[in-house]
């Protein structure tokens, strides 16, 4: 497979303005119609041929202006159909035949659970019918769908239906209408025996929309809280924004076989049920907050994505990252904001730095990529996000309003670049953003190094920021970055923020310091105490900032730092420092001695004010294994989960009574609902739940017992099932596992969490589990959210996916080699921890580099080759 590559951008020579689709739809031989108006761009050559994209089809007939074209006319292969001689303006009229049932790539037109659905972003559209499948070509759409009367009762595409009615033979169809240009990638269809709910939003200019979100029957009182979600955001999208929606239905489907989240899909976005579907006895509350973002984030693509879209996918993260910034806004502005951000800044940094150290790096706009599904990446998503926070912050909320209204009414309707979203920042604001460009085209995690000195005489602080962006595949040398430093100095007497004055200018207490060049000095004075330096606050920066703080400072910090997400960074700080000694201790085989410091934060914590119980609840959870395998040169995962467990084991044993009564303190009785005061509680309970069990306490255990069994809702009995299973209490384990299993076995998104639970506990039996649960009836290769429950979860299980006798890395290439043949995109997915072998011992090292050889010796599709063939590199 050959790279494309960005440089090689070329306007299309000929765009479809309005394009009429006719689905016929049958299992094995679905047929499709296409009539397509098409004109020559007035700038392409007057020979230029017609070339459209198209795969796994098959042509039956194809005409220009009525007038059949005979074999001669066009070149066709596997994936592009090439007609020579074409008019300037032309109507081209092809059909085809293509086998739903037999689409297990899941991309394009496929059956799932026997109803019609499609995914095409983004070269989806291609297995559907002969077009040219780019962003840049917009057109109107007007779909008719036909189907069998009882088999699919209701047949959906974007936009408004305009048209129904019954055929021969027990068929039926309906035309839908989308007036809005879009490009095919946005294309959608779902047929099937659906139900739906049905509700109304009435936008800001009074236009009342009706919305639908339609499911298979079982699921229909798993619809409430995303209808709620989608009012939400509809109403935030209006207040924040300035968008209103633009049609007059809105309509979501739930899909249990789907590769992705959700897809934005006009007017009709498709979604995996996963991402939609909850109930307080099914989904936990992390669920909930997640469908909750995710219908936001859908919805918010209308604009962002839709009615301005991309000009090539080389700009994904034009409309991904700009979304992700939006729908994180959303939650955090209907949710606990300073957690939202841990969450997701605890997220990034574990899972975006790695990516971004790792053999598959790539700028947030990459500039070659055999296979764009493998870019659907976290750089292109969440670092995405944080660079259009970043311009945000740099230019201020007004100014970034003014950037976004001038950015979709300039461009609306129109496929377009990074450079015109950051060219509208820039216009409104009057800022430079040349330096700051290079965010988009540079790679790798830049690193600060910060040091701070206090001078008593002059009454100075002098802080010194130095960056570097290590050398990523590609990309040896890097340029020094625009890095936007948010920060405060805490006076170490006063406990206070101090006034911030750089070069004579009073910046206030907390202020942003622009970062340019390699080496910068920054000195404040009137500086009257000694200060401990509170750096990048909310995480200003995707970027790693070090400091050489004492574990005194960070205890410091802990408490008064005016900062809650620097807060909550100086106690992840601190248990660092101790969980580093902890490893070299568990490495050298010298007793494990716990850091009393790190006991006394906790302490404070725990009995002092509570007055944000959702943050107090990140604030007690330690780093996760991932995270503190990130900051070590070479990954020890049996050493840091000793340490870690070490941890938690010495805290729950000094700390018992403190936590026991947290616990207790949380309880309630009170009927389930999604709510930021009820998720903290039970954040709260849990988060004391799991110290206590972490060292067996038998009233902790009994707790955990009564917990399960009160079956209240999913986020507890999930809580005490998981702690009880990662216990080795297999005693109490096995009979709650069975219940639970029988107890679900009909609801695929529940026994997804009971695999989940299973395959990631730190019991050295996990393997031979992975390989019988693999046999279980309800496990399928073929459905994407069975793999990650349990062959991902399994994965992520540090200790036992890095297994010594390399048998985890076999049982996942194993699995990768089997889904490379069913489904391309998720098998490539599957590969990342696999990709990460440099960070581990020389043992581990190569164990991972021969499966990786192993995989690249089969017969591969372009995405696992891509993905191995970096690896490999
Ligand atoms: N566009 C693919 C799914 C999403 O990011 O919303
Ligand atoms: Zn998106």
């Amino acid at each position: 497979p050959q790279p494309v590559y960005l440089s090689d951008y070329q306007p299309p020579a000929y765009r479809v303005t309005h394009t009429e689709l006719t689905f016929d739809l049958d299992p094995a031989a679905t047929r499709v119609k296409a009539r397509l108006l098409i004109e020559r761009h007035p700038e392409a050559d007057a020979n230029a041929p017609l070339a459209l994209n198209g795969e796994q089809l098959k042509l039956i007939s194809l005409a220009i202006d009525a007038t059949p074209l005979d074999a001669a006319a066009y070149e066709l292969d596997d994936e592009v159909l090439r007609i020579a001689q074409v008019p300037e303006r032309f109507v081209l009229e092809s059909e085809v035949e293509i086998a739903p049932q037999e689409n297990t790539a899941l991309e394009g037109l496929y059956q799932s659970n026997g109803m019609y659905c499609t995914q095409c972003e983004a070269e989806g559209f291609r297995r559907i019918t002969f077009y040219p499948d780019r962003p840049d070509v917009m057109a109107t759409f007007k779909v008719t769908v036909i189907g069998d009367q009882q088999q699919e009762p209701i047949l959906l595409a974007n936009g408004n239906p305009i048209e129904r009615g019954e055929l021969e033979g027990g068929r039926h169809f309906v035309t839908w209408e989308d007036p809005h240009p879009k490009p095919c990638y946005l294309f959608a269809l779902v047929a099937g025996n659906l139900h739906s709910v049905e509700d109304h939003f009435t936008t800001m200019s009074g236009r009342d929309v009706t919305l639908q979100i339609w499911v298979e029957k079982e699921n229909l009182d798993k619809t409430e809280h995303a209808m709620a979600s989608l009012k939400r955001a509809m109403e935030w999208d209006e207040q924040a924004y300035g968008r209103e929606y633009d049609l007059d239905l809105f309509m979501i489907v739930a899909v249990n076989d789907f590769n992705m989240g959700a897809m934005e899909n006009k007017g009709l976005n498709i979604f995996n049920s996963a991402a939609v579907l909850t109930h307080p006895q099914t989904a936990t509350d992390a669920a909930f907050q997640n469908v909750e973002g995710i219908v936001a984030h859908e919805y918010f693509h209308n604009w962002s994505g839709n009615r301005v879209t991309c000009r090539d996918w080389f700009q994904l993260s034009l409309k991904e990252g700009f979304t992700v910034f939006r729908d994180q806004c959303f939650s955090a502005d209907t949710n606990s904001a300073p957690v939202k951000r841990i969450q997701d800044v605890s997220f990034f940094r574990t899972a975006q730095f790695a990516e971004d150290a790792g053999p598959t790096a790539h700028p947030i706009r990459p500039d070659h990529f055999i296979e764009i599904t493998n870019f659907y990446t976290l750089t292109i998503y969440e670092k995405g996000a944080e660079v259009v926070r970043m311009l945000r912050n740099l230019v201020g909320e007004e100014s970034f309003r003014r950037g976004s209204d001038l950015y979709f009414e300039r461009f609306d309707g129109q496929a377009v670049t990074i450079e015109d979203f950051v060219g509208c920042m820039a216009e409104a604001s009057g800022e430079d953003f040349s330096q700051f460009m290079r965010w988009y085209s540079q790679a790798g995690t830049p690193d600060i190094d910060a040091h701070g000195e206090y001078d008593y005489v002059q009454g100075e602080y002098h802080l010194t920021l130095r960056q570097r962006t290590p050398a990523t595949p590609g990309q040896p040398d890097k340029l020094p970055l625009h890095i936007p430093v948010r920060m405060g100095l805490v006076g170490t007497k006063s406990g206070q923020d101090l006034t911030l004055t750089l070069n004579g200018e009073k910046l206030g207490k907390d202020a942003v310091i622009h970062l340019r060049d390699d080496e910068q000095t920054f000195v404040f004075t009137d500086v009257a105490e000694a200060p401990v330096p509170s750096l990048l606050r909310e995480f200003s920066a995707p970027v790693k900032l070090h400091y050489p703080y004492s574990r005194e400072d960070l205890a410091f910090l802990l408490t008064h730092d005016s900062d809650g997400f620097n807060r909550w960074d100086a106690g992840q700080r601190l248990a660092l420092l101790a969980l580093d000694d902890l490893i070299a201790a568990h490495r050298n085989g010298v007793e494990k001695v716990m850091d009393s410091r790190v006991v006394d934060a906790f302490r404070a914590l725990l009995s002092g004010p509570m007055s944000d119980k959702a943050v107090l609840a990140e604030m007690l959870a330690l780093p996760s294994e991932a995270y503190i395998a990130e900051q070590q040169p070479i990954v020890d995962v049996d050493a840091i989960h000793a340490a870690r467990e070490f941890v938690r084991q010495s805290l729950a044993v000094a700390l018992r009574d403190e936590f026991l009564a947290i616990y207790e303190a949380n309880v309630t009785e009170e009927a389930y609902a999604p709510t930021s005061e009820q998720i903290a509680q039970r954040s709260l309970k849990n988060v004391a739940l799991s110290y206590l069990m972490s060292i067996e306490d038998e009233q902790g255990l009994a707790l955990c017992e009564s917990q399960f069994a009160a079956d209240h809702n999913m986020t507890d009995v999930r809580q005490a099932l998981t702690l009880l299973v990662h216990s080795d209490r297999d005693d109490l384990a096995s009979p709650a596992l069975k219940a639970f299993g029988e107890k679900w076995a009909h609801d695929p998104l529940v026994m997804d969490q009971w695999f989940t639970v299973q395959v990631s506990r730190p019991q050295p039996d996990v393997l031979e589990r992975v390989k019988y649960l693999m046999q279980h009836p309800a496990f399928s290769l073929k459905n994407p959210n069975r793999v990650r429950a349990l062959v991902g979860a399994f994965a992520q299980n540090r200790v036992n996916f890095h297994r010594l006798d390399g048998q985890g890395y076999q049982l996942l290439a194993d699995v990768v080699i089997e889904l490379n043949r069913l489904n391309p995109e998720i098998a490539a997915r599957l590969i990342t921890p696999l990709t990460r072998w440099q960070r581990f011992d020389e043992t581990r090292q190569a164990l991972m580099r021969s499966e990786l050889e192993r995989i690249k010796q089969q017969p591969l599709s372009s995405n696992v080759y891509e993905v191995v063939e970096k690896a490999l590199a």
